[in-house]
């Protein structure tokens, strides 16, 4: 019986797997659950700790987080990765960008979503951001950001981002994990 309930399970997820590629959403991140290093990802900020670790994760192994334990006054953090589309976009075309995040209980800060749009030579066109007071939990939440990206984009940058943080007290960290940017249908 327990096997039948593996197998119908299985059979799901390939199901859903197979729909969502013939839907094509496709997530243009790669490394986008953090299990194989941390390129093509770049880290930047002055919090105490930015950083990959097995400690907490969504899924697999790894994520990345973001803490400021013993740290400054309004510190900041961000991961973000640049995605190269294949070609220039001629129309508008609608994103969206899909974070997972796990709170600790002494985390002070605002959490921020953005995109940046950028034309070939890597010029900003246009941002998008979302950002948002999370209460600290047990469980991952998701949060999700949409937005156009205007004619002319060659490529996008997604950055998870913690700032206006405040020192911890020993459970600062806000973690990034399973993060997806995929063109909407
Ligand atoms: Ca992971």
């Amino acid at each position: 019986m327990r096997d039948r309930r593996c197998l119908a399970a299985f059979l799901f997820s390939v199901c859903i797997a197979l729909l969502g590629s013939a839907w094509g959403e496709e997530n243009l991140l790669l490394n986008p659950g953090f299990e194989d290093g941390v390129e093509p990802w770049k880290n930047a900020g002055n919090a105490a700790f930015i950083g990959r670790v097995t400690w907490h994760a969504q899924s697999s192994d790894w994520s990345v987080g973001v803490g400021n334990d013993e740290g400054v006054q309004d510190a900041y953090g961000e991961w973000s990765q640049v995605v190269q589309l294949p070609a220039v976009i001629s129309d508008e075309t609608k994103y969206t960008f899909t974070v997972h995040v796990l709170v600790e209980t002494s985390y002070k800060g605002k959490t921020m979503m953005k995109l940046e749009f950028q034309d070939r030579d890597g010029d900003i066109l246009e941002t998008a951001e979302r950002s948002f007071r999370l209460a600290a939990g047990q469980n991952w939440q998701k949060r999700r950001l949409k937005d156009l990206a205007p004619a002319g984009t060659k490529s996008i940058r997604v950055i998870c981002r913690s700032e206006e943080m405040q020192p911890g007290t020993g459970r600062s960290v806000i973690w990034f994990d399973n993060v997806s940017l995929e063109e909407s249908k």
